[in-house]
């Protein structure tokens, strides 16, 4: 399997975020890349390729053009007004607001395009955005030219992005960007099944009243993880998309047995949906370990995620999403990779 890799996502470095009642460093952060990277190389996984350099049209095609045009200007902005540290907004237009009148000021523009205050900027951040974003694209084109296969080491992430709005580390939705893509280079349907520990609610969001694009999530169930509000089992999708989002909410403590049971349902709704091609939303912090998530998975089930997609016999992509225990993320990771590879 080929790797897509930039080391551009490195200058997405040194943020800070509010978790538990405390300022702390950012537990997204540039050694999650490299661990994956240097496991991808030790396990022999197989070559490691940069990006291509791409417009922004495709991101344009899921996002609203006027927020992938802020996006790089938020840095340039922040600095010029003198600011240092991170940018970050610290408030929202939520219900009894005005969300459709654009503010001018950068603050009101940073909460207007967010959902949270879990997406900072630093000098670095843009670059690294649009790397990511290259990188999916790239390795979506490797699955497109007749590999079975690729991975496509993002970062930042994705899934939490949605049409105008970043937050949860994430700012252009990589996993949405490349479904859409395929669509527009021909596939009549596509897949994203998102096994990241939180819901994908901008993948969600993107996606949800339409039926060219099937959006699985499996995750931590919305009542009492982030993001909170959305990733029910009601979400079914609307109008012509009523039917191809589909949630599995799962408690608090769920091992590999439970969270197998929603995989395999998963998969036969896949199946009998029938798509082109495969986009997984590779989250591994579903693992026992990791600091910031509740579920149970070991190290040895990772694997056995990779040979299940295999199983489903269709191009598949694998697209990097969240994962916190940075000592076992390249084994969790490259775990699912090689299990699809075997
Ligand atoms: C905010 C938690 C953000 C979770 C980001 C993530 N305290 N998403 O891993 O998949
Ligand atoms: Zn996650």
């Amino acid at each position: 399997m080929k790797t897509v890799f930039s080391p551009l996502h490195a200058g997405h470095a040194g943020t800070m975020e509010l978790n538990n009642g405390e300022i702390m460093p950012g537990f997204e952060k540039p050694s999650r890349a490299e661990i994956i990277r240097a496991r991808v190389e030790s396990e022999k996984l197989g070559p490691i390729l940069p990006p291509q350099i791409h417009d922004l049209a495709a991101a344009k095609r899921v996002h609203r053009a006027d927020y992938i045009d802020f996006l790089p200007t938020v840095w340039p902005a922040w600095e010029a007004a003198g600011r240092s540290g991170s940018a970050l907004p610290f408030t929202w237009p939520t219900r009894g607001l005005r969300g459709d009148a654009r503010p001018k000021s950068l603050d009101a523009l940073l909460g207007f395009y967010s959902f949270d205050a879990g997406a900072p900027f630093v000098k670095g951040t843009w670059d690294a955005i649009k790397s990511s974003y290259d990188v999916a694209l790239t390795a979506a084109a490797l699955v497109k030219a007749g590999e079975n296969t690729a991975f496509a080491l993002c970062r930042p992430p994705g899934h939490h992005a949605g049409d105008a709005f970043m937050g949860g580390y994430c700012y252009i939705n990589n996993a949405a960007v490349v479904a859409q893509w395929y669509l527009d280079e021909g596939a009549r349907r596509v897949s994203i099944l998102d096994v990241d520990y939180h819901h994908g609610n901008g993948t969600q969001q993107i996606f949800y009243s339409r039926s060219d694009v099937q959006v699985l999530n499996l995750h931590g169930d919305p009542m009492v993880e982030y993001p909170f509000f959305l990733g029910h089992a009601d979400e079914r999708g609307a109008g012509a998309g009523e039917g191809f989002n589909v949630n599995y909410p799962m408690p608090f403590g769920t091992t590999w047995e439970q969270w197998n049971a929603s995989l395999e349902d998963a998969c036969k709704k896949l199946e009998a949906y029938a798509p082109d091609v495969v986009v997984v939303s590779l989250g591994v912090d579903t693992f026992e370990k990791d600091p910031i998530s509740r579920f149970k998975l070991r190290s040895d089930d990772y694997p056995k995620i990779g040979r299940r997609i295999r199983k489903l016999g269709l191009p598949t992509l694998f697209v990097m999403e969240g994962g916190y225990a940075v000592e076992e993320i390249g084994v969790n990771a490259v775990g699912v990779l090689t299990g699809f590879d075997e």
